[in-house]
Order: structure tokens, then C-alpha cells, then sequence
């Protein structure tokens, strides 16, 4: 029998791109790196994600014409924000940022690489066609509860969370540890909301550290 009730950190996105001085910078996003550093020596396993994008792919504004950043469009049925070009593949953005514990990390999970779909959650593209195996390796592993943390609260780790939550893993969302983009002032706010009115608990950092 496989050992069960295993804990595991989700670090969804840390890269240089979301983080201040970044092509799409999420404010305060640096803020959170010492505290997933501080947590992570809680967990059973640790994963992280990856934003992985071709040059090509149309989630970009650029590979658009006349189309800017925070417009959304159809893309092949699915609305779609576009957005800088950001976490291109073998860039420097794309890279987790150095003082980013990444000594006890398990795997990594890369997304967003099919230039049609983007894929903000760390289970499934948004049209959910495709999936990048971290259920079943959850799964695999024994792991029942997840803990989600990284960038962005209302874009990649929001739809984390929402993923993990409905594949049936008690899922936690860590919001000390995570900031939103807020595209529009009021967007980390609803995501916050949109996520426990799911069921997932909102917990703080002080909860492995009292
Ligand atoms: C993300 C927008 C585009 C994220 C990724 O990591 O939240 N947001 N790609
Ligand atoms: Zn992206």
C-alpha cells in the first residue's frame, strides 16, 4: 500500500519576468520569495511550475497585429488576455529567480509551451485539452493536500488552485506568499473571493511557522 496524506507546496511561477523589473512585473512579487523559502522545510514535496512559452505564441500582443497588451481575443474559442511577450523559453525571464530555494524541489512542471492555448494553471491548459501530469504525479506520490503559493494570485496561481481543488486535493491557498497582477484594481480581491467561495481554506504563512 501506497503512504498516503502527504502534504505538498505548489510554487507556481516564480521567474524573473512576473517579478519587479520584469516585462510583466507583478508589483511586490519579490516580497514573497523569503517567505517560500521559510515554509518550504514543511512540506512532504515540492513542486514548482514553470511559464514556458515559444516566441511564437499568441498569447503574446506582439504576435498580433495592432493589438496591445490587456486586450482579450478569441483564440480558438477560449478568451484570451494578451500580454507582453514574457517567459519565453531559454530566456533570462523565464529563469526562477536566485534566491529561490530550489534545493528540495521534486519536479518542475512546465506550461504554456502549445502556441494556440495558454495555460495559466499548472494541471490543465485553459482549454483544458491538455494536461502536464502533475495530478498523477501528486497522485503517484501519496500527496491528498496541496498548498499553493507564487505569481499571479489571479491569473496562474489562482487557476492552480481551482484545478487541484476540483481534481479532489484539500487544497490551501498560502496568501501571504502570493500577488496578484491586478490588471484591474479590483482583481486580486475577486480572486480571493472566487477561491474560498470554492472551499479552498486561505491560510498565511504563520500557519507552519507558530
Ligand atoms: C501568468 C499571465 C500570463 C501567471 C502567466 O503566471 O500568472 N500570467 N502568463
Ligand atoms: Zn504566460
Amino acid at each position: 500500500m501506497k503512504k498516503s496524506n502527504k502534504e505538498a507546496l505548489i510554487i507556481v511561477d516564480v521567474q524573473y519576468d512576473f517579478l519587479p523589473g520584469g516585462s510583466l512585473a507583478v508589483s511586490e512579487g519579490d516580497q514573497i520569495i523569503p517567505i517560500i523559502n521559510q515554509i518550504q522545510d514543511h512540506f512532504d514535496l515540492i513542486v514548482a511550475t514553470q511559464d514556458w512559452h515559444p516566441a511564437e505564441h499568441l498569447s503574446f500582443a506582439a504576435n498580433h497585429s495592432e493589438k496591445n497588451p490587456g486586450e482579450v481575443i478569441d483564440l480558438d474559442g477560449v478568451p484570451q488576455v494578451l500580454w507582453p511577450v514574457h517567459c519565453v523559453q531559454g530566456s533570462d525571464g523565464a529563469d526562477f529567480h536566485h534566491q529561490l530555494d530550489q534545493s528540495n524541489w521534486e519536479a518542475i512542471f512546465q506550461k504554456g509551451t502549445n502556441p494556440r492555448v495558454d495555460s495559466y494553471s499548472g494541471f490543465f491548459d485553459n482549454a483544458r485539452r491538455g494536461d502536464t501530469g502533475l495530478g498523477d504525479f501528486l497522485r503517484e506520490k501519496g500527496v491528498d493536500r496541496i498548498f499553493v503559493c507564487g505569481l499571479a494570485l489571479d491569473y496562474c496561481v489562482k487557476f492552480t488552485a481551482l484545478d487541484g481543488h476540483s481534481l479532489g486535493f484539500e487544497t490551501f491557498f498560502i496568501q501571504d506568499a502570493t500577488r496578484a497582477v491586478n490588471l484591474d484594481p479590483k482583481d486580486g480581491e475577486k480572486a480571493l473571493q472566487e477561491i474560498s467561495s470554492q472551499g479552498i481554506q486561505l491560510i498565511d504563512s504563520s500557519y507552519f511557522l507558530s
